[in-house]
């Protein structure tokens, strides 16, 4: 047994120490990686009763392992949780969590700004399950309560929007969906703690693509659902284990927990490149327009200084202007993105090296047009993950790019 008391240690040492102790076996201090289908047992009757939950132990992988559960137990403590279940994608987070909480027949108000991937799950999987969808701007609280009606089960939204960086108000959002009943399920994927904690903020569940800031490598696809630890069980014995069958490998659980020893160093860091780029950005004679919750300029900057303590995340997206040199801010935002020679032209974020894209055709390809001019998605607007590079690097990197214009 850990001798630290989690209750009592800051943020940075709970982040290295939650979930993981010494292996009870061996001794070793980094948590093993059980790379194992299955779990034997003494007798037929230790078997049957572990199956049957008499008592515990694992039995096999889909439904357990122990690297997994330090995962999760990392996770919960990470966003204050009373449990947690892990996936093999964000995307397998963002299923299971829904499938355990509506049905045919419910209805779901949605954020208008959402990942592509969560957009098709949200305008053609759910309603092909019988479940309707709102979208409504989570900007607006009071478009928020409009929107439910009595067959509501769940408010979901991103707490910090891919791409364009809008911010909900958790705690008004919260107080709408107590007093109508309804669970809040938040993906706070690109503004993980200690930047956002939104269950004490009210939320029911959190969830999280690991893929991004918690692993923060690039090097593993995962989620997390972080939420009440009846409801988990649900989601776990029913959704991931049975119908998705989506546990994470064991490998990969291992490498998102180290990662996640250095989540608030650079998580920190990350802020701080992305507030300079977002500066840099906004002096840029090319740029019309940048959107960074960091920025006086954002329209919501004074919700981000209540609610993102004091770091704005690694995320910005803006748009270069109409006719520099004659080309439109799509064929210029092409030229500037080739040109640049240490952000490369990937999907994904939260990784060390700094990652650019084209929403409009890569993240958010799958969602309609007119829905994604709709909420700002427009075909010139490009997306910085700003990674952990010198920031000098990376702005002297830009003005070369820029030159060539
Ligand atoms: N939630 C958000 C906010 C995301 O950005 C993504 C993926 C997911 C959920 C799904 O997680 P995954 O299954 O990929 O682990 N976002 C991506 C993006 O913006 N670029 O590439 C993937």
């Amino acid at each position: 047994m850990s001798k630290i008391d989690l209750n009592d240690v800051m943020f940075e040492t709970m982040v290295i120490h939650a979930g993981q102790e010494p292996d009870k076996g061996t001794g070793a201090l980094s948590t093993p990686i059980f790379q194992t289908s299955t779990f034997c047992f003494e007798t037929v009757e230790e078997g049957a009763a572990k199956f049957s939950k008499e008592i515990p132990g694992y039995v096999y992988s889909r439904g357990g392992n122990p690297t997994n559960r330090a995962l999760e137990l990392k996770c919960a403590a990470l966003e204050g949780g009373e449990d947690c279940v892990a996936t093999a994608s964000g995307m397998g987070a963002i299923g299971a969590v829904l499938l355990g909480l509506v049905k045919t027949g419910d209805h779901i108000v949605c954020g208008d700004t959402i990942y592509g991937g969560t957009s098709v799950v949200m305008r053609t999987n759910m309603p092909d399950l019988g479940i309707d969808v709102t979208f409504v701007d989570t900007t607006k609280p009071e478009e928020v309560e409009k929107a439910i009606n009595e067959k509501t089960k769940v408010i979901y939204f991103e707490t910090v929007t891919n791409p364009t960086l809008k911010l909900a108000d958790i705690e008004e959002i919260a107080k709408i969906a107590k007093k109508h009943g309804v669970k809040l399920v938040v993906d706070n994927t690109f503004s993980p703690p200690p930047i956002l904690s939104p269950l004490k903020l009210g939320a029911d569940f959190v969830i999280h693509s690991v893929t991004k800031y918690i692993n923060g490598h690039g090097d593993v696809i995962g989620g997390v659902i972080i939420g009440p630890k009846d409801d988990i069980a649900v989601i776990r014995g029913n959704y991931v284990t049975k119908i998705c069958g989506t546990p994470p490998s064991p490998f990969n659980s291992y490498l998102v927990m180290r990662g996640m020893k250095t989540l608030p160093i650079r998580v920190r860091e990350h802020c701080k490149n992305a507030m300079e780029m977002a500066e840099y950005l906004e002096k840029s004679e090319y740029v019309k327009t940048v959107y960074y919750p960091g920025l006086k300029s954002h329209p919501q900057h004074e919700l981000a200084k209540k609610m993102l303590n004091g770091m704005y995340t690694g995320m910005i997206a803006f748009e270069l202007k109409d006719d520099v040199k004659g080309l439109s801010a799509f064929e210029a935002g092409k030229k500037f993105l080739n040109n640049l020679k240490i952000a490369s032209i990937a999907v994904s974020l939260g990784d060390p090296d700094t990652l650019i894209e084209h929403p409009a055709s890569m993240t958010h390809a799958s969602v309609p047009p007119e829905s994604r001019l709709e909420v700002g998605i427009t075909d010139g607007l490009i997306r910085l993950s700003v990674g952990l590079e010198n920031v000098k690097d990376l702005i002297k990197d830009f003005e070369q790019s820029f030159a060539k214009l």
